[in-house]
């Protein structure tokens, strides 16, 4: 199953409502009436909770990099718990489900009907008991749904570098991916992921925020832990230089972010970018760097070669 399209989960009342409404199906005035609705409610109930908890990645075989998005998106922990609880309820339902219908089916008439309200009460109210439970999976459903679908298989290059450079720009133009070009720095919320053909194979692409040249212990936590996710990934890097003056960053502490990178990721195969060449330059191009412009499609070509070349050696 894969993680990231988890089927619809219905909250408390939702569920309790569809139960009922099948339960109540089952054919009244016959002698076993009050049983069969009695475990007809406790199995349509307990079934969509067991498909929750199955459907759920089980967390000990994630991938380490998706262990690592799982957790830094809604949580492993809170994920197990909501999970437990879940099964708890599952199990529960069988139980009083079970001691219910076999009671009434030995009881009759004004008995069998008690019987049946009673269950009733204890078998919804088991689901009541984990509506925050189901509220949290929901959630994280949605969120977890939202995620760049990144194949930890599937070589993966990375694009980086200070906010406001181009990143996404030359992501954009190098790659099927789609990320939001903005005006204004800081506007790269989350990863983006794009993808390049090359030799029929896959190659992927990935935007990444503007990263600001400071300490780790300066970092938040979602911009430390992605960074230490994607170490997992073994990914290849293109860094990005904006030489023009224009993203408002100094070319110095770009440089200082390149080399905290370079040391987080000694064993990277790198490329270096200066992007905007359409615009005038603070600093001449460096040996081996490839000068790009997005907007003027220069170097673009160039780039997705290189790209094609460190993803998938001949
Ligand atoms: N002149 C020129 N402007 C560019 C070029 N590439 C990007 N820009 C502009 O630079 C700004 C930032 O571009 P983005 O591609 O969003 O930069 P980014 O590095 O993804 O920014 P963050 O995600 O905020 O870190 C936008 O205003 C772009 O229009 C280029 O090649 N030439
Ligand atoms: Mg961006």
């Amino acid at each position: 199953m894969e993680w990231r399209s988890l089927p619809e989960i219905l909250d408390a009342e939702q569920l309790i409502e569809l139960a009922l409404h099948r339960a109540a199906k089952k054919r009244s005035g016959q002698s076993d009436s009050a049983a069969r609705k009695l475990s007809s409610l406790a199995d349509n109930l307990g079934a969509p909770l067991g498909a929750i908890v199955e459907k759920f990645p089980s967390l000990d075989q994630l991938h380490p990099f998706d262990h690592d998005i799982v957790n830094l998106s809604v949580g492993l922990d809170e994920l197990r718990q909501s999970l437990g609880g879940i099964d708890w309820a599952r199990k529960q339902l069988q139980k009083l489900g079970g001691q219910f219908s076999s009671k009434a089916a030995r009881a009759r008439g004004e008995r069998a009907l008690q019987l049946q309200r009673q269950g009733y009460g204890r078998l919804t109210s088991v689901v009541r008991q984990v509506s925050d439970r189901l509220e949290f999976l929901r959630n994280a459903r949605k969120i977890l749904g939202l995620l760049p679908a990144v194949d930890p298989e599937i070589p993966l290059a990375v694009m980086a570098g200070a906010p406001n450079v181009g990143k996404s720009s030359l992501v954009r133009a190098i790659s099927t991916g789609r990320p939001a070009v903005r005006e204004y720095p800081f506007t790269t919320k989350s990863v983006s992921l794009g993808h390049i053909t090359a030799r029929y194979q896959k190659l992927q692409v990935m935007d990444t925020p503007g990263l600001l040249d400071r300490p780790d212990s300066e970092r938040n936590n979602i911009e430390k832990h992605g960074l230490a996710a994607l170490e997992h990934l073994s990914p290849s890097i293109m860094f990005v230089t904006d030489g023009s003056g224009t993203s408002g960053y100094p070319i110095e502490g770009q440089q200082t972010l390149r080399e905290e990178l370079r040391q987080r990721f000694p064993d990277a195969h790198w490329i270096d970018i200066w992007s905007k060449c359409d615009l005038e330059q603070e600093k001449p191009l460096p040996e081996g760097a490839i000068a790009t412009s997005a907007t003027e499609e220069i170097g673009v070509a160039e780039l997705e070669q290189a790209v094609i070349e460190i993803l998938l050696p001949e």
